[in-house]
């Protein structure tokens, strides 16, 4: 008897164990149903099978446009009886205005239904991946084990919001997602002293994952002509879960559009975040500092104007109109936060029931043209009768007074009859 090819062929068979198939099934959309859609997933909305994938011939394309917000764009994968684990996948955010792509793990009743307490897992596509043109990857961790409700588990995708595009391939499940850095969302806060010349940079680092991050680094990459302290941030080892904020001073002015970007990496694990420092302002008030003007007196107009942006600005240019008259003036240089008030003054020359106000500013990029109107009376500059000392009501040809010693309420006739009406108090000072 021969064992020996029979020994062998047992061991080449042995060398070469079948890989069980991954829990998720189909996650990279190359197996077709007939009737051309994703074997193993739902659709829900605009979803279709498209050739731009990551890996594959294979790719879904998730468009939103003008669906209503109860109407879902999405998919939902078969569910799997994997409680805890985590998803990894590939997505590239082509657009998104005013949507939020997301991925889900989705915790499933025995009913088949999600109304088990427990919340979703969730990842958010970061804002500035959209419109990159690049694939991503990313896993998200899930753990439904503490809740008994929850019996089976579903990968899925959804577009929420006005409009978007979203590309999605290669899901799979994990047993372990391993150590997962996350850098939050970055702010700034001005030096209150020198805005626009130094502020303080705070990020949250986060370790998503299921295994510590070991010696975890946080590096800003302040833009051209600025300067960062400290160079890097140490945060020690971050535990699953851990939510540590890391700051930096960042100097120099900052005078022109720019992006900070932060890196944390802890090994071969590395996650970035980034900021836009953006020109933004507006126009915050404008009108008459008084609603009621007299002939051959001087009427002023005023704007607020606000920087809401993180950068340096040039004044705006703000043109005031009183009727037929008009003045430019031109705003003082404004750091972020900071507001500055331009004035222009007006002689009116004649009486009217309703002039109109206008203004129309106009300045950097960040900020809006601005056209608010607004309207003043313009009476009549009739001198009015010295203050009485007693009670009294009495009505000339120019003006109608109501008075005691302490108040009087005056209308002065104009072209257009008596009012506005004007109350007077009278002062310590008289
Ligand atoms: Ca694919």
């Amino acid at each position: 008897m021969n064992l020996l090819p029979l020994l062998a062929g047992l061991a080449c068979f042995a060398a070469e164990p079948a890989v069980p198939a991954n829990p998720c099934a189909n996650g990279s959309f190359e197996q077709l149903a007939p009737g051309g859609f994703p074997a193993a997933w739902a659709l829900l909305g605009k979803v279709e099978v498209v050739g731009d994938a990551h890996s594959g011939k294979h790719a879904l394309r998730l468009l939103r446009t003008t669906e209503p917000p109860d109407r879902e764009t999405g998919i939902n994968g078969r569910n799997i009886d994997r409680l805890r684990g985590g998803i990894d996948f590939y997505y590239k955010a082509v657009a998104a205005k005013d949507a939020v792509l997301h991925i889900y793990a989705i915790p499933i009743a025995a009913d088949g239904i999600e109304r088990t307490g427990a919340p979703r897992a969730a990842f958010a596509v970061p804002k500035d991946h959209v419109g990159d043109g690049k694939w991503h990857h990313a896993r998200l961790k899930y753990d439904f084990t503490k809740n008994s409700k929850v019996k089976t588990v579903i990968f899925a995708a959804r577009l929420e919001g006005t409009s978007g595009e979203l590309l999605l391939d290669d899901f799979s499940y994990l047993d372990r997602v391993g150590t997962l850095l996350r850098v939050g969302n970055i702010a700034l806060d001005e030096a209150p002293k020198q805005p626009g010349r130094r502020c303080i940079v705070r990020v949250p680092v986060e370790n998503g994952g299921d295994e510590p991050a070991k010696d975890v680094r946080v590096v800003l990459a302040p833009p051209r002509g600025l300067t960062a302290h400290p160079t890097e941030i140490r945060l020690g080892d971050l535990a699953p879960d851990a939510k540590i904020p890391a700051a930096w001073t960042l100097d120099g002015e900052r005078f022109r559009p720019a992006a900070l970007t932060v890196s944390a990496f802890s090994g071969q694990d590395k996650a970035t975040g980034r900021m836009e420092l953006t020109a933004k302002w507006e126009v915050r008030s404008f009108g008459p500092v008084s609603p009621v003007a007299m002939v051959g007196q001087p009427l002023v107009l005023e704007c607020e104007l606000v920087n809401r942006g993180q950068i340096m600005l040039e004044g705006p240019t703000v043109k005031f109109a009183f009727g037929r008259q008009s003045a430019m003036r031109k705003a003082e240089r404004m750091a972020p936060g900071q507001t500055v008030v331009v004035r222009a003054t007006f002689v009116p020359r004649e009486q009217s029931f309703c002039e109109t106000t206008a203004l129309e500013a106009d300045g950097p990029s960040g900020g809006e043209n601005y056209l608010p109107t607004d309207s003043v009376v313009v009476g009549a500059a009739t001198p009015l009768p010295p203050p009485g000392a007693t009670l009294s009501a009495a009505v000339n040809g120019d003006c109608a007074v109501l008075e005691n010693e302490h108040l009087r309420l005056v209308f002065r006739r104009n072209a257009f009859g008596y009012g506005p009406g004007e109350i007077v108090v009278k002062t310590r000072s008289g």
